[in-house]
Order: C-alpha cells, then structure tokens, then sequence
C-alpha cells in the first residue's frame, strides 16, 4: 500500500465532517450565502481544528465573493480547497541526512503522544530506504518504554541501545551515538520520555540529550522530530510552543491522524510554526506512515467531494 491510501485512510474522518456536514447546509439546489449561512460553515471548518483564523479567512472570502448569491457546493467547496491549499507549504527536504557519519535523529513530544510507536514507523521508512537503523532508548523513567521499544526493534530486527531503568537518558543517548559511529550505521533514532512544556528541569534534560549528541557527532542531531497527536487537536498545538522554544525542532510527525476528524489541524501547525509537517501517522502499526505532502494531502481531503 503506498502512501497516498495512507494519508487518504488517514483523512477519512476528516473528510467526512467536511462533505456530509457541508452538504447539509445545502438542503435545496443550492443555497443563499447570508449571515446564518457564513457562521454554519464556520462551524464546520472550526470542527477540523484548521484554527480560527484561518477558518475566518476562508468564510471572509467566501463573503466576499458570493455575498447575497445562490451558490452551489462544488463552489464552495472549491473555495476551501483553494484557501487551504494556499495555506500549506512543501517541507522541502524530508530529512536532513549528515554529510559524513549517522545521521542521528531525536524524538521527543508530551506523554502518549506516539512517539515510540513513531519511531517504529521511521525505522521501517529508513530500512525501506536501504539504509541501517540503530536505536537509543532514553526513555529510561519507565521500565515499560524501553521494553516497548525493545520489543518493535524485535519484530523490525534493528539493534538497539538501552539503559538501566532511571539512568541519565543522555548517556544512553551517547552511547547510542558513539555506537552508530563506530559501526558505522546510516541512521540513529533517539527515543525520549513523554514531558510538559511546564516541566522546567524535563525541558532543561532534552537540551542535554542534543548537546550530548552533538558531541559525538558533528552536526547531530540533523532532525528533532516533534511528535504531535492529533486528535488534540488545537491543545496539542500549544504544547508545542514550549518544545520549539527548547529545542530547535526541525519537523512535526503528526501521529493519530485516522483518529480524529481534526485533520485541518494541519493547516493550523503550519500558520502556527514556521516547521513543516514531515510524517503522519495514520495507525498503529509500523507501516501506517505516510510523507506529508501538501498537494496530496489537499487532493486527498477533496478527492471525491464534488
Ligand atoms: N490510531 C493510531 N494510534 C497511534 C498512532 N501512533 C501511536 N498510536 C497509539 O498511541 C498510543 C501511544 O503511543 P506511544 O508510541 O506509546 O506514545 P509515546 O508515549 O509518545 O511513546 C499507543 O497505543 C499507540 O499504538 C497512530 O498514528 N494512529
Ligand atoms: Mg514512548
């Protein structure tokens, strides 16, 4: 299955708040464009999480542009995929590979958000690729993290490196780095605890992780993913304040998009953030990965609307 059943399997819900709850607004042939009809498809797009702002803009110009008019859904339609299309840009190079050495990439983002079961994604991605996955587990505060992320380094047979429960998660993190140098690995994922922004000393640690990292390897990290999921929609979107201003995170890896009907939540990151969106996640399984890509995504979400 290539990756555009992924994103569309991924937008399912997204799409059907789109289509059946924009259709509705059209009982009879078509519909007169006036204020109650204006706040309704607000509603709507609100729904998406795509933000308030860029929801206003949208229904602005549908205002101005059939203010008083009968129009037709396939109008209308044709206005959101514009304006949300105009929204999203192309995340230039997916992955930032390093020049000489592993390229070493840190994960990092709240509790439960997927960012282990992500990172199982982009071992397949990588291994696919053709390239050699090695694995650091600095998650250490739960014993349970590191078994779980022992167990997807099983079934996808790359090796890993791991540390005593509670040990300093950027020691694993240098190992993991000084092991993917000396054996020469293309690609070194670093796993992290789930943490707040609020948490001060927590935020403070993933500075140390990627300090630690770029001792070891020039350059390194070369990408710091944010895992965002997205069935929280708007509030997950705040959190990522705090991490960005952190860390330089370099991609947002969407997870959990085939949960949700939030999937404008896309268009809300990139009006929020000046990082592009590289990864979704659209199940739970290490093949349920799709490469965000703004036209497809686009097409996808209206593909079979009007
Ligand atoms: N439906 C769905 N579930 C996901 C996705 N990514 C992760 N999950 C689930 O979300 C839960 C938390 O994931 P996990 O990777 O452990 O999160 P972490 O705490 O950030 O490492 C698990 O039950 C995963 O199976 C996704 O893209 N879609
Ligand atoms: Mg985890």
């Amino acid at each position: 299955m290539g990756w555009l059943d992924s994103i569309r399997r991924g937008l399912k819900k997204t799409k059907n708040v789109l289509f059946t709850d924009v259709r509705d607004l059209f009982k009879k042939e078509g519909r007169l464009v006036d204020e109650e009809f204006i706040d309704d498809l607000l509603a709507i797009l609100v729904r998406t999480d795509m933000g308030i702002k860029a929801a206003r803009a949208i229904t602005k110009r549908i205002q101005t542009d059939f203010r008083g008019r009968v129009v037709h859904l396939e109008e209308i339609m044709l206005v959101i995929r514009e304006e949300i299309q105009q929204r999203l840009e192309a995340p230039g190079e997916l992955i930032r590979y390093a020049e000489e050495g592993p390229t070493v990439i840190m994960v990092e983002g709240v509790n439960g958000a997927g960012k282990t079961t992500s990172i199982a994604k982009l071992v397949r991605y990588f291994k696919e690729e053709g390239k050699s996955v090695l694995l650091g587990a600095a998650d250490t505060f739960r014993a349970a993290a590191t078994e779980q992320l022992q167990i997807w380094a099983g079934r996808l047979e790359v090796p890993i490196v791991t540390g005593p429960p509670n040990s300093d998660p950027a020691s694993v993190a240098h190992r993991a780095a000084v092991q993917a140098k000396e054996e020469n690995f293309d690609v070194c994922i670093v796993d992290t605890a789930g943490r707040q922004q609020t948490q001060h000393n927590l935020m403070q640690q993933l500075n140390k992780i990627h300090r630690v990292l770029g001792k070891q390897v020039p350059d390194a990290p070369h990408e710091v993913l944010l895992v965002l999921d997205a069935t929280t929609g708007q509030s997950g979107i705040a959190q990522a304040e705090g991490f960005t201003e952190a860390s330089p995170v370099t991609g947002i890896f969407l997870a959990k998009l085939d949960g949700t009907a939030k999937g404008g939540v896309v268009v809300a990151i990139h009006e929020k953030f000046d990082i592009p969106v590289k990864f979704v996640g659209v199940g739970e399984q290490a093949e349920d990965l799709a490469l965000f890509e703004p036209q497809e995504y686009v097409e996808q979400l209206f593909q079979g609307l009007f």
